[in-house]
């Protein structure tokens, strides 16, 4: 079934939007598995906050979702929150799942359970689109963004929800606009049971770092949606009491003339809501190179900002075709970006074929002088498809070892460079370090941010209710039980000096999230170098996800 397209590879619809009509009425579970916990996820922080449950919401199943038509009934579980029972399963005329190559057990374990109660399984997302060859088990795979895999799909459910005696892999060939996304399906979840909110704004990124799977999986070309869009999600969101929203984008400024486009609506947004959400990134280093779009995202309270520096060593960073962070002073452009206002969590991977004995110190060196707190610091790992992959690959150099952290055969010793890594992993989140990091950005980047201009506005009483709840929370757990709450003390006392008490909750948490993970996890030794995937298999010893023959396409 081939649609027209544009000269964009992308579908022609009517208006550009979605439009499926169903001849029957189907019920439809979608199910978003587990993630494990990590430096990313920050999960010790939950319980302090009271009643969150998970980080983030699935934003690529809720997509789908929401194109569902509506003489469908669904049901969303996202099984961070809570798990989706038999009688769940059992409701639905086919499971819908997603899911990164992290969640891949969690996938399985999804699959298994909607088995065993005789539905069907439709799975999507970054993980079977890109390695769909890891799920023989599930009934339909999805490859890549929604368009015309997704109505095909839909057709199939709406013709017969069962299982198809053999498994169909459906790719998107033509990818609908961004700009006919509906508005992610809210409305079926609880926003409050999320850390934070996110949305998307554009996909794709036009560079080609070695190690990515991005440009493979989204495009290289970067494709957006409108502002007006993005800021129907965002009145959503901040109605919903998001307290803070991620724009999910691989590269926020991959256009930097559609950057600024959005950014003026988000000032004006931001006007409007007066400072109540937060807003953060990711994007290149290229970012400090723009002061008008710096400017802008000041006044649109963005407050973080995540770069994949990978390296502070220039050999590695061209080695790994990421020379485009070599275009300034890293320091100097991490700086830049402070006197805006942002904090900068930083992305760092050791195990690159350039690294040394010297490396760890390096870094260590690196996150000393920059001064950022937060950094996701992994071992290297080759996603499947990309460039790097290819490339270990021909050189015999992919492992299948199910007692490492990392498919990667590195050039230094595997023990040395996982000691290594665990060692300085362990120092950057001593609680001292950290607390001396946000000491100075308390001093170099919080106070160049906006402030609301009607901070008594949000002094509801079900915030101050809540506020309250934390404060005492933070305070029984770190001021008083900790043993480092010598340093959280002195960070308390500087920052309701400035009146930033707003502040003392952010750091306090997030940092009480990486120093727990880091003594109970890294410390201990109960979790790996590497988030990018489990550990690695030829293929998957559990029986939830045997191997077997893949059949691509419909079956004849
Ligand atoms: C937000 C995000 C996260 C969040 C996830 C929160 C959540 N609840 O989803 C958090 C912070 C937890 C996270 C963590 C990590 N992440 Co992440 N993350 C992202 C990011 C930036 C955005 C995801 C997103 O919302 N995209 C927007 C949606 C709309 O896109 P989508 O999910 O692909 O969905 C589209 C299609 O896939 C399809 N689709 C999706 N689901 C389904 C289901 C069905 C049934 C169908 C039909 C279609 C379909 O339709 C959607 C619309 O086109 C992506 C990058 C990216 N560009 O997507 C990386 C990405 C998913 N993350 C990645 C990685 C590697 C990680 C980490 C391992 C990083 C690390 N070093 O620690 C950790 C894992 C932590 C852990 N312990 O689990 C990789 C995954 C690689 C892979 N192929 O699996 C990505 C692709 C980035 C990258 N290449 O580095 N991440
Ligand atoms: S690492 Fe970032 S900049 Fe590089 S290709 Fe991936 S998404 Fe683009």
């Amino acid at each position: 079934m081939k649609r027209p397209r544009n000269n964009q590879g992308e579908m022609t619809f009517p208006e550009s939007t979605f439009q499926f009509k169903p001849l029957h009425m189907r019920r439809v579970l979608c199910v978003f598995p587990k993630y494990a916990w990590s430096f990313a996820t920050f999960n010790y922080a939950f319980p302090l906050v009271g009643n969150v449950k998970a980080f983030m919401p699935p934003q690529g199943l809720l997509t789908i979702a929401a194109l569902m038509p509506e003489r469908w009934q669904i049901r969303f579980i996202d099984e961070n929150t809570q798990p989706a029972t038999e009688d769940d399963m059992r409701w639905a005329d086919a499971v819908f799942t997603s899911g990164m190559h992290i969640q891949r057990e969690s996938i399985c374990d999804v699959i298994d359970r909607a088995h065993r109660a005789g539905r069907s399984v439709v799975l999507g997302g970054a993980s079977a689109s890109s390695a769909p060859e890891w799920y023989p088990e599930a009934d339909i795979i999805h490859v890549g963004e929604v368009g015309d895999a997704t109505l095909e799909i839909f057709e199939l459910i709406d013709q017969n929800p069962g299982r198809p005696p053999q498994q169909i892999i459906l790719r998107t060939s033509q990818r609908l606009p961004m700009t006919g996304f509906p508005t992610p399906a809210y409305h079926l979840i609880d926003i409050r049971d999320y850390f934070l909110c996110s949305v998307q704004f554009s996909s794709g990124c036009p560079n080609g770092c070695e190690f990515c799977d991005v440009p493979i999986l989204y495009g290289r070309r970067a494709r957006y949606k409108t502002p007006a869009q993005v800021i129907r999600e965002l009145d959503i969101l901040a109605a919903g009491g998001a307290p803070s929203v991620h724009f999910v984008d691989d590269n926020f400024i991959a256009d930097p003339k559609v950057t600024r486009e959005l950014l003026d609506h988000l000032v004006i947004w931001q006007d409007k809501w007066d400072c109540q959400v937060r807003l953060s990134c990711e994007a290149t280093l290229g970012l400090a190179q723009h002061p008008d779009i710096l400017e802008r995202m000041r006044d649109s309270y963005f407050t973080n900002v995540f770069c994949g520096i990978e390296s502070p060593e220039s050999e590695a960073l061209r080695a790994i075709k990421k020379t485009f962070n070599l275009q300034m002073p890293i320091l100097g452009a991490i700086d830049t970006l402070n006197r805006y206002g942002m904090e900068v969590a930083v992305g760092l991977i050791m195990g690159f074929d350039t690294d040394t004995e010297k490396t760890p110190l390096i870094l260590a060196d690196f996150i000393r002088a920059s001064q950022t707190p937060v950094h996701t610091l992994n071992i290297l790992y080759a996603l499947p498809k990309t460039p790097l992959y290819k490339r270990l690959e021909q050189a015999g150099r992919i492992v299948f070892d199910e007692s490492r952290d990392s498919n990667v055969k590195f050039l230094r010793p595997y023990e040395k460079v996982v000691a290594d890594w665990r060692d300085l992993i362990s120092k950057v989140y001593e609680p001292e370090a950290l607390y001396q990091r946000y000491a100075t950005q308390a001093i170099k980047t919080y106070p160049n941010r906006r402030r609301p201009r009607f901070p008594l506005r949000q002094a509801t009483p079900r915030n101050l209710r809540r506020a309250f709840s934390i404060f005492a929370r933070l305070i029984w757990h770190v001021g008083i039980c900790s043993d480092y709450r010598r340093v959280f003390w002195k960070m308390f006392r500087t920052q309701l000096r400035q009146g930033l008490i707003e502040n003392i909750f952010q750091i306090a948490l997030v940092a009480y999230h990486l120093i727990s993970y880091t003594r109970e996890s890294v410390a201990a030794g109960s979790i790996h170098a590497c988030h990018f995937a489990p550990r690695i298999r030829p293929q998957l010893s559990t029986s939830k996800c045997r191997s077997s023959t893949v059949l691509e396409g419909l079956p004849k």
